[in-house]
């Protein structure tokens, strides 16, 4: 066997060991820093002698924090320390900052938001209206090494001081108000109160922060009959949104986000109560400055030009217009205060769209010969992009932007398939297992946020769903180990609850958004709730004993299973009749059952196949299933050996579909089949997302059946590649970055004859099956298959 190549050298450091190795205070203004005052900045001027070889800041925030030493940004990253279950375990951040300090005098500076710690976002309910502090406090350690060994430490502590900002208000839902007319560096000129450590665990980040990941320029700028200008994007992104304007002193300028519009203005309704403003009170001097300071930002002109050179450069490009403590869900803005209806060039200089997610790696890639599939594909990957931010969030607009668990139970496996999540969900559920109640309860959002939390069937599995989908794509066992104790107080919970080994009654979401459910009462699915919960009870312990068995408790895995087949057993005596008829007779009942193996019976889960197949055709291959079924339904007939309808769903274009969607527009996947009603007026729910990723879960699929890639042990060692030809495509193309490497499947059809060139990389074995039905076995290199197809 040939040596690969060498890998590129990585780089790992360890961050504090121990809670003794902070010796840094909370601190927090003194006075001032309340809700409505300004931002606060903390900071401290210090000296740093000659021969410093390398300084480490450790840094977090209750509230989110943008760190400056010298005016420099440390880092790139927002929002930081993110999002995680706060009364249990807090992030920090490390940045190595050794070229930002000079010998002398140094300053060190952080400014703090809101963020989710005290924003809107965080006082739904569980804090009775209430966010999770009413002071927004710094910890900051700076650690300096020195060329003859000295080592010393500049922590927070009493004697930092504290002034305002330029920021007058920043809410995630609301927007910020930026005053650019103030001073650019705030006289820090306030006092520091120390205040008690949150007595929680801190935690180094395990995960990418978010950060910038893309710009997008505006497609159209013109004039609504409000006489705001309308700016279209073409593309629903989340993030925020970059301007140069050139104006009066004291001119207030804002920009207004929304997904849609309706009647040629903002469609702001599906927003709910987010007012999503961001407002500008320009300082007219063609000042060049961010939000709070134009020295030397890392992404600003000042950094490019130097303080000395900012004057000049702003004076050409006008005033920048730009938040950093907020972000936004949008495709399109209008802009209030420019002298638009006069001429709008004079003083709207530039526009575009900053694309903010957690910087995550992208894994895969996929490609049709069909150009509606690739939309829909790209508008998974939009999805996704958008709503992991931080924590992975239902939608990333309205006034929620929440962790629900069943969203990212269900989409899951196509989050793994598209970027590298490991770190990303690892420490999610690292919240999730912090944050379940006593009893094993899991919250219906993570971090928890709600006051009132009762067992969710298909939300709170996602304590057992989600590790078991990041095992089989990074092999990784530690997170099954770390998370075994959240997934066995979840079914002692849900265990509790059952009767006679079927989860009956309770109050469950079900699936949830059947598109047949009447538009307010999106839980009113067709499929029976208790069909359902015991579907999900049963696949979620069939789960737990191959998990109990991979980490060598077979004690455990025997009596798990021992407990799904009890659970398959009433199942079926309960909910399946003998001729394969599902209690409440829908798409996702059949789904469920068929795709988790919950029928027993050969002939009566043939008799189910065919029903399910009769149900598919009677809707003429449209979708009706929601949250819970989607994810399963075209599995389920490829099982029951219906591909052509599974063909025929996912390219079928009346509603429901994925494609109505991109026949619509859409840039992104949906929260409803039908958030745009076939009249491309918005759906009257009051819950229209434009920008939710559960129904995306098929991307999962598409790659699987479509490319034909689908790992057959953890971790991608074992692979099948075995695409499906079917609807009229001609040709796919998937490629997913491994943890062994990239493995790349691209097939075509040409008169009648199938070509596949498959590379493989370095320690997987592909099992290949060709669409004639012959079968091949390969290692690393590149491939090429051919065959004929009737
Ligand atoms: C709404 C959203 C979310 C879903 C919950 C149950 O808030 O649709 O995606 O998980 O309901």
């Amino acid at each position: 066997m040939a040596d690969s190549a060498w890998s590129a050298p990585a780089y790992v450091e360890a961050a504090l060991l121990e809670p003794g190795d902070w010796s840094a205070q909370w601190i927090t203004p003194a006075t001032g820093g309340g809700i409505f005052d300004p931002a606060p900045v903390l900071g401290t001027r210090f000296d740093v002698s000659d021969g410093l070889v390398d300084a480490r800041l450790r840094i977090t925030a209750l509230g989110i924090f943008e760190a400056r030493i010298n005016g420099a940004l440390v880092s790139e990253d927002h929002f930081a320390p993110g999002w995680s279950s706060y009364d249990h375990r807090l992030r920090y951040q490390n940045y190595d900052v050794t070229a930002l300090l000079q010998p002398g005098e140094n300053d060190l500076e952080a400014l703090l938001g809101n963020g989710w710690y005290r924003g809107r976002i965080a006082s739904f309910s569980l804090h009775r209206g209430h966010p999770y502090g009413e002071k927004l406090a710094l910890l900051a350690q700076l650690e300096l090494t020195f060329a003859d060994g000295r080592r010393e430490t500049i922590g927070s502590d009493g004697g930092w001081s504290a002034g305002g900002s330029r920021v007058l208000a920043n809410d995630f839902y609301d927007g910020q108000t930026t005053d650019l007319h103030l001073p650019v560096r705030p006289a820090r000129d306030g006092a520091v109160t120390v205040v008690p450590s949150p007595g929680v665990e801190l935690v180094a980040p395990v995960a990418p922060a978010v950060r910038e990941t893309q710009t997008v320029p505006a497609v159209s700028t013109t004039l609504t009959a409000s006489g705001r200008l309308l700016v279209d994007f073409g593309q629903n992104v989340v993030g925020w949104v970059r301007l140069r304007v050139r104006g009066e002193a004291g001119q207030r300028v804002s920009v207004r986000h929304a997904e849609v519009l309706e009647n040629g203005e903002l469609s702001l309704r599906p927003l709910r109560s987010a007012k999503v403003t961001d407002t500008y009170i320009l300082a007219g001097t063609g000042d060049a400055g961010a939000a709070w300071d134009a020295a030397g930002g890392v992404a600003g002109v000042a950094g490019a030009a130097g303080a000395a050179g900012v004057a000049s450069v702003a004076a050409e490009l006008g005033e920048l217009l730009e938040p950093n403590l907020v972000f936004h869900g949008f495709r399109y803005i209008d802009i209030d205060g420019l002298n638009a209806a006069e001429d709008p060039a004079t003083e709207l200089l530039s526009v575009e769209a900053v694309v903010l997610g957690s910087d995550l790696e992208r894994t895969g890639w996929f490609e049709t010969s069909s150009v509606e599939l690739n939309q829909l594909h790209q508008n998974v990957v939009w999805g996704m992009r958008g709503n992991f931010l931080d924590v992975p969030t239902d939608c990333p607009q309205r006034d929620e932007r929440l962790g629900w668990t069943g969203d990212i139970q269900v989409f899951a496996p196509t989050a793994t398939s598209l970027f590298d999540v490991s770190g990303f969900l690892s420490s999610w559920l690292a919240d999730l297992a912090a944050d379940q109640l006593p009893d094993g309860t899991v919250p219906a959002v993570i971090p928890r946020v709600f006051l009132e939390e009762k067992p969710l069937a298909g939300w709170g599995d996602a304590a057992v769903i989600v590790p078991w989908a990041l095992y089989e794509a990074y092999g990784d066992r530690a997170i099954l180990e770390r998370q075994y104790p959240s997934m066995t107080r979840w079914h002692d919970r849900v265990t509790a609850d059952t009767t006679d080994n079927l989860w009956l009654g309770g109050d469950q979401l079900g699936d949830w958004l059947d598109p047949l459910a009447p538009p307010d009462a999106p839980a009113k699915a067709q499929a029976d709730p208790d069909v359902v919960a015991s579907a999900y009870y049963a696949r979620s312990i069939d789960l737990l004993a191959r998990v109990a068995a991979v980490l060598g408790r077979h004690d455990e895995a025997e009596r798990y299973e021992r407990l799904a087949t009890g659970i398959r057993a009433a199942f079926n005596r309960e909910f399946v009749s003998p001729e394969g008829i599902v209690r409440s007779d829908c798409q996702t009942v059949y789904a469920l059952a068929i795709r988790w193996r919950l029928i027993t019976d050969a002939d009566v889960l043939a008799l189910a196949g065919q029903r399910l197949r009769e149900l598919v055709d009677e809707r003429n291959f449209t979708v009706a299933t929601g949250f819970l079924g989607t994810p399963v339904i075209l599995d389920a007939l490829l099982d029951a050996g219906q591909l052509d309808a599974a063909y025929a769903m996912v390219l079928g274009h009346e509603h429901p579909s994925w494609l109505y969607s991109v026949d619509l527009g859409a840039t992104t996947v949906w929260e409803r089949w039908d958030s745009l009603l076939p009249d491309g007026s918005v759906n009257p729910g009051e819950m229209t997302s434009f920008n939710h990723y559960a129904f995306g879960a098929v991307a999962d699929w598409m790659h699987r059946v479509i490319g034909g890639l689908t790992p057959t042990s953890p971790g991608y060692r074992d692979v099948s590649i075995a695409p499906r030809l079917g609807g009229d495509l001609t040709s796919a193309s998937i490629s997913h970055l491994s943890p062994f490497g990239l493995i790349a499947a691209d097939w075509c059809l040409n008169g009648g004859v199938f070509a596949l060139a498959l590379t493989v990389p370095v320690g997987v074995t592909a099992a290949v099956t060709l669409p004639s039905g012959e079968h091949h076995r390969v290692t690393h290199g590149e491939h090429v298959f051919t065959c004929d197809v009737p």
